[in-house]
């Protein structure tokens, strides 16, 4: 069977454009799927990230490669551009059976209930989409369970989309990727993390890998509890330093969650990574408190070659960081700070501007930065994601189209600044983190062309994110 699995480009809202420019990653999820698929059937990744006109290329693949199955992907902000695919898709051969699983098929399966798609996968895909297949092959119902749904065939349909989202199941059941069905040069992230005082390149080719899924917590931002009903699953040591040995790749970017809440798994992975003598580069997710409580492990994970830690600290204000249910206080954000800061791996701190900040929160916060660089810092305006409690309490105060603007830049709440002056604000906290950011501090010697290229990248996305007051202005557009 032929089958085309395809990631969306968001589409229109540019600041998320512009951050391609800093890092693009392989599509996980769908080299998951594929690799649930049979040797069998013939499989093609469409990542439509990587191209300018993403409509054009989607018709023409279709049109080449005559899928009879497509698979899309997506993030809540890839919604409708999944529909239009899906639409198109259609209208080129009506007998194309079109899915669609990821995040916010799981979340809010209702959302896709239209006639261009014909199944909605809920969770885990790669052992479904195997069934969906068999099924298709054997002539059965392409439904079942609350895992693949169908608005147009099961009479069931709205009492199993109004569900929660299905279990998981257990972590070693779930397929390892099909990587070899990407062109893996096309996939980076910008590195900014040396030990010499010099990198060979700014944007190294990345492979991205999972060692876990969920989390334990509920921070009030977050889709995570929601999607896995805060279990928290693990691979075994073994299984993740296998899948790091046959990488082709040196350096390595892990998706999971919350990588190190089980210290003694991770001691167990660091130590085989140096027993097996794997010389790689790591970036991974961490919670302040688990840095605090296990500074032993970064110790060693430093050693075995882990660069650069992404912290959400997302405030350093008391009130704010219980409002975010963050389950922390700020002392604990400053004690890991100085904690990564003695082992010599670079931080990464992800903070929230919340739509009610003012001058004086801004100024506050841009005190904030200066005192922990060099460090990598980055920036998003506190948006309830769709599918959460959160958004449930926020629905009838949000100023836009909410799906449409969900990107975590532009804001869904009131500010109670003036839009222009809030971005303003938010685009010169950008401005002031790339100022300091550990390459320049460091005076750390990178190769000129990716020096130009990283302020051509920067700079594009400081006037970006500064001018987002503007995608307000009059004509808003709808979802389809
Ligand atoms: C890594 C990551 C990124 C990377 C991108 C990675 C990539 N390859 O493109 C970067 C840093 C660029 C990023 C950016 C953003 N991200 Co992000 N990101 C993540 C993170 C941490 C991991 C995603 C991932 O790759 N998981 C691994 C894969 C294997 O798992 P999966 O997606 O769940 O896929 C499985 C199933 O869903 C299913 N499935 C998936 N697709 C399909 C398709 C078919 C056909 C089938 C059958 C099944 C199926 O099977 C898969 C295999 O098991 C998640 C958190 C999370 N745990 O999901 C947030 C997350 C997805 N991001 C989120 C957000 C909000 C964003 C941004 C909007 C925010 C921002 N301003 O930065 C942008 C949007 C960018 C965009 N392109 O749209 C939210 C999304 C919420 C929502 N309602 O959609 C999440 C869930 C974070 C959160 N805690 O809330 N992100």
């Amino acid at each position: 069977m032929k089958i085309l699995l395809v990631k969306p480009k968001p589409e229109l809202l540019v600041p998320i454009r512009l951050q391609e420019g800093f890092l693009h990653l392989e599509p996980l999820e769908l080299e998951i799927v594929a690799g649930g698929l049979t040797r069998d059937e013939e499989i093609k990744i469409l990542d439509l990230g990587l191209e300018k006109n993403q409509f054009a290329v989607f018709e023409k693949t279709v049109k080449d490669f005559q899928p009879q199955l497509i698979g899309f992907t997506g993030y809540s902000t890839n919604l409708s551009t999944i529909k239009r695919l899906a639409k198109t898709a259609k209208s080129l051969d009506s007998r194309i059976i079109t899915v669609a699983g990821g995040i916010h098929a799981t979340l809010l399966p209702a959302d896709f209930a239209v006639p261009q798609i014909d199944i909605i996968v809920r969770g885990e895909g790669g052992l479904v989409l195997r069934e969906i297949v068999r099924r298709f092959k054997a002539k059965e119902p392409l439904f079942f369970d609350n895992l693949a749904l169908s608005p147009g065939k099961d009479p069931e349909f709205q009492i199993k989309a109004a569900m929660e989202a299905p279990e998981y199941p257990e972590i070693d059941k779930i397929p390892l990727p099909r990587r070899d069905l990407v062109q893996r040069s096309r996939y980076f992230c910008v590195w900014t993390s040396s030990d010499t005082g010099k990198l060979e390149t700014l944007f190294p080719q990345v492979a991205s890998l999972r060692t876990s899924i969920g989390c334990a917590f509920s921070c009030s931002f977050c889709v995570i509890h929601q999607l896995m009903h805060r279990r928290y699953l693990q691979r075994s040591p073994e299984e993740v330093v296998d899948e790091i040995a046959a990488l082709k790749e040196k350096y390595i970017y892990f998706l999971d969650d919350e990588m190190f809440l089980n210290a003694q798994r991770c001691r167990e992975i660091a130590e085989l990574l140096l027993k097996r003598g794997i010389k790689k580069e790591y970036i991974s997710w961490s919670r302040s408190d688990t840095i605090v409580k296990h500074p032993e492990i970064f110790k060693l994970w430093k050693q075995a070659g882990l660069k650069t830690v992404y912290v959400g600290l997302e405030s350093m204000d008391e009130e704010k960081l219980l409002e975010y249910k963050k389950l922390l206080p700020v002392e604990t954000n400053r004690k890991a700070i100085a904690i990564l800061k003695e082992i010599g791996i670079t931080l990464h701190a992800a903070f929230i501007v919340h739509p009610d900040f003012q001058k004086k929160d801004f100024q506050r916060l841009e005190k904030e930065v200066l005192a922990l660089c060099p460090a990598e810092v980055a920036f998003t305006v506190l948006s309830p994601s769709p599918g959460t409690a959160f958004w449930q309490e926020n629905k009838e105060r949000f100023i836009c189209d909410p799906y449409y603007y969900y990107d975590c830049m532009h804001t869904i709440l009131p500010t109670r600044m003036p839009l222009r002056e809030f971005y303003k604000h938010f685009g010169h906290l950008t401005e002031l983190a790339l100022r300091s950011n550990p390459l320049r501090i460091n005076k750390v010697r990178v190769p000129f062309k990716d020096f130009i290229r990283a302020i051509a990248a920067g700079t594009k996305y400081i006037i970006a994110l500064q001018l987002i007051y503007k995608d307000y202005l009059p004509k808003v557009k709808k979802q389809d």
